[in-house]
């Protein structure tokens, strides 16, 4: 299985992250996760591990808004130039509620417009780092148009929180959408999220669309974040009503009722009839995931795998979360395993 992987991730490595109260933590989504994926990946007989190309910045600006690309490349200069104490990493402390506000021009004030929480810290490598992590999942969808059945985009940072004109949630540039969005001039693609998490970055982009059903499976965002979206009755606007689906999960979701709700989300898929397939894949939904709430074994992930691979359509598979980072490298080669 080719496998797209680029060293660029580890430049991003904030110093902390904020929880709930302000408690200051070390960053969950670290490079570790990446060498404990690539230890487990070497390990196997069929991963092969490659180079991303370079698609530039234009598929990239079809999917987010220039001026919040725009942000992202020139925050880090600002914010050294800036008058703040503790530079270790560029965190705002007032955010933009998306009810009409104006875009101011200061760094901080662009910082809380384009930022949605206080988990997604940027350093001096996180654009260059984001840029590579989306290479990684146009790669994967390149593979793919070239006639390979699967694909894995081995991308760091994750992208399903990042919107149109928005970082979250670890998550800077959408891989899984800016590769769907490659594959749409082919035919129609299904995008399904298993990432513990509500993909709500991904709900936001193809929210209007029709030519690509994105369903993502998730903790009820009544109790978990991202909160603000990913419920049952958001099913698209427009064009796109109709092609969203959320399917939400109880806390403690064992394997029996997490495959339950998979089957749902297959029939649907099916009923579509894509040309193919991008799976937004977090390993946060395991059981013993420090930011996860339910309890999916690895066997369980690897029978995930699997009735997604029986749909037989060709697919990209994307890193998205997944903190447990002694158990991520078992999981995801149940995970892919299945699909070779
Ligand atoms: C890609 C991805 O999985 N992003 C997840 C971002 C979640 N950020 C919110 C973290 C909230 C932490 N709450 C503390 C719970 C510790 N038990
Ligand atoms: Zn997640």
């Amino acid at each position: 299985m080719n496998v797209y992987y680029s060293e660029a991730h580890r430049k991003h490595d904030p110093p902390f992250e904020l929880f709930d109260g302000g408690l200051r933590t070390p960053y969950m989504e670290n490079p570790d996760r990446m060498d404990k994926i690539l230890d487990a990946l070497h390990a196997t007989e069929w991963a092969e591990i490659l180079e991303p190309t370079g698609f530039g910045l234009e598929p990239i600006y079809t999917i987010h808004d220039k001026d919040y690309i725009d942000f992202l490349a020139s925050c880090w200069a600002e914010w050294l130039a800036s008058e703040a104490i503790d530079k270790s990493t560029l965190l705002p402390a007032t955010f933009a509620l998306r009810r009409h506000p104006q875009k101011p021009t200061s760094l901080l004030g662009r910082a809380g417009y384009y930022i949605m929480d206080l988990s997604a810290c940027i350093v001096e490598g996180t654009f260059q780092a984001a840029r590579a992590s989306a290479n990684c999942a146009l790669s994967a969808a390149e593979a793919i148009v070239n006639g390979k059945r699967t694909a894995f985009a081995l991308c760091r940072p994750p992208g399903h929180h990042a919107g149109k004109d928005y970082a979250g949630g670890y998550c800077f540039i959408n891989n899984a959408s800016v590769a769907a969005n490659r594959l749409s001039m082919k035919g129609k693609v299904a995008l399904l999220d298993v990432d513990y998490h509500c993909g709500n970055g991904t709900q936001d982009i193809f929210y209007e669309r029709a030519d690509v059903l994105t369903i993502s499976l998730h903790a009820d965002p009544n109790f978990e974040y991202p909160y603000y979206a990913g419920y049952a009755n958001e099913t698209g606007t427009g064009a796109g009503l109709g092609f969203h689906k959320n399917i939400l999960l109880e806390k403690g979701t064992d394997d029996a009722r997490y495959l339950q709700a998979l089957e749902e989300a297959l029939m649907l898929i099916r009923k579509f009839e894509p040309s193919c397939l991008v799976v937004s894949a977090g390993m946060d939904i395991y059981a013993d995931d420090p930011l996860g709430t339910i309890k999916v074994s690895t066997e369980g992930i690897g029978e995930i795998g699997k009735r997604i691979s029986a749909l037989g359509l060709p697919t990209v598979i994307v890193m998205e979360g997944g903190y447990n980072n002694e158990a991520l490298g078992r999981n995801i080669v149940s995970f892919l395993g299945e699909f070779e």
